[in-house]
């Protein structure tokens, strides 16, 4: 199986991130990447590909233009206010107060930002935009033929909505590789998000679409990150109604759980029948990851990735969350491994 990887994302090295009321150094952090490219180096999966460049039109197919803008200009004036720090929202449009677009910098960052912890640092809108590329790259290569592609995206993408950043996500990789898929002739696309936290970015997106199948496996949004969106009555809208399914799970959830929730979205999948499949691969299921409470092994990995082999559909696996760094190479490469056991 063929990797994209793009060294730009070492762009992404934001210094804080708001973790227990203290600027922490950020979970989401170069070092995983490096982690992952070394694990898949000595795997014997196949050679690491850089990605080829797209243009803003198939990110611009999914997420909002003025969002766009904002991603691409909010570090340049952050530093003409003559603010040293990076820049983390402190005000939201929250319960009965107006949802427009502020004109002063900070309330448009607050307009823009879902959650806190992610700061937007200097070279964050280049590091997204090489992962969109890294996404779109293994796009191309279903189109062409592959039967299975690795996206290793940094940063990672499945919280970001049409017009809203946060969890550590900016553009959402996964479905904009889905929307190019789905442009580019393919009938109908299913994702399948297996990171630990719910993808309420991508939710968001496909939610009103039956062209564009969502299942996801995460932490009971009661319990887990982020917190107002992923619970299993959210099951579509309009002509999308019965093409969104959730399956949030509670603290300490053991593999055969989890495995039960995968199977039933595998058969869901199945159903639907896509031209392709796209999965969100975050690894922050995990039993030692830091901000995380599910309890699969590295072991449960590979077999996650012998089951979503089974569908036997073209594969695209897009990389999200993981933050024990010492295993997350071990752990995206099982799943990988899985695949072409
Ligand atoms: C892509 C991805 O995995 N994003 C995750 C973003 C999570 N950020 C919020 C973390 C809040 C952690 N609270 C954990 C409490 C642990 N005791
Ligand atoms: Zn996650």
């Amino acid at each position: 199986m063929k990797t994209i990887y793009s060294e730009q994302h070492r762009l992404r090295d934001a210094k804080t991130e708001l973790y227990g009321g203290e600027l922490v150094k950020p979970f989401e952090r170069p070092s995983r990447a490096d982690m992952v490219i070394k694990a898949i180096g000595e795997s014997g999966l196949g050679k690491i590909y850089d990605p080829e460049e797209f243009s803003l039109d198939p990110v611009l197919a999914v997420h909002d233009a003025d969002f766009v803008t904002f991603l691409e200009t909010v570090w340049q004036e952050w530093q003409k206010t003559g603010y040293t720090g990076e820049i983390i929202a402190n005000v939201w449009p929250a319960r009965r107060m107006q949802c427009r677009v502020p004109c002063d910098i900070e309330g448009r960052v607050g307009y823009y930002a879902f959650a806190a912890e992610t700061s937007i640092s200097e070279g964050t809108w280049e590091a997204a935009l090489a992962a969109k590329d890294v996404a779109l790259t293994g796009a191309q290569g279903l189109l062409h033929g592959e039967s299975d592609i690795f996206s290793l995206c940094r940063p990672p993408g499945h919280h970001a909505a049409r017009d809203m950043f946060g969890g550590y996500c900016f553009l959402n990789n996964a479905a904009i590789a889905a929307q190019y898929l789905r442009d580019n002739g393919a009938e109908r696309v299913a994702i399948l998000d297996i990171d630990f936290h719910h993808g309420n970015g991508t939710q968001d997106i496909f939610y009103e679409r039956d062209d564009v199948l969502y299942c996801s496996l995460h932490g009971d949004p009661e319990d887990a990150f982020p917190h107002f969106l992923g619970y299993a009555n959210e099951t579509g809208s309009d002509a999308g109604t019965g093409y969104n399914r959730n399956y949030p799970m509670p603290p300490g959830t053991p593999f055969a759980q989890w495995r039960d929730s995968l199977t039933d979205a595998l058969a869901h999948i199945e159903k639907f029948s896509p031209r392709y499949l796209v999965v969100s691969l975050g690894v922050d299921a995990f039993e030692n990851d830091p901000i995380s409470f599910f309890k699969l092994k590295s072991d449960d990995f590979y077999t996650t990735g012998q089951l979503i082999s089974e569908l036997d559909i073209p594969t695209l696996f897009v990389m999200e969350g993981g933050y024990d760094v010492a295993e997350v190479g071990t752990n995206v490469v099982n799943v990988l491994k899985g695949i072409e056991a």
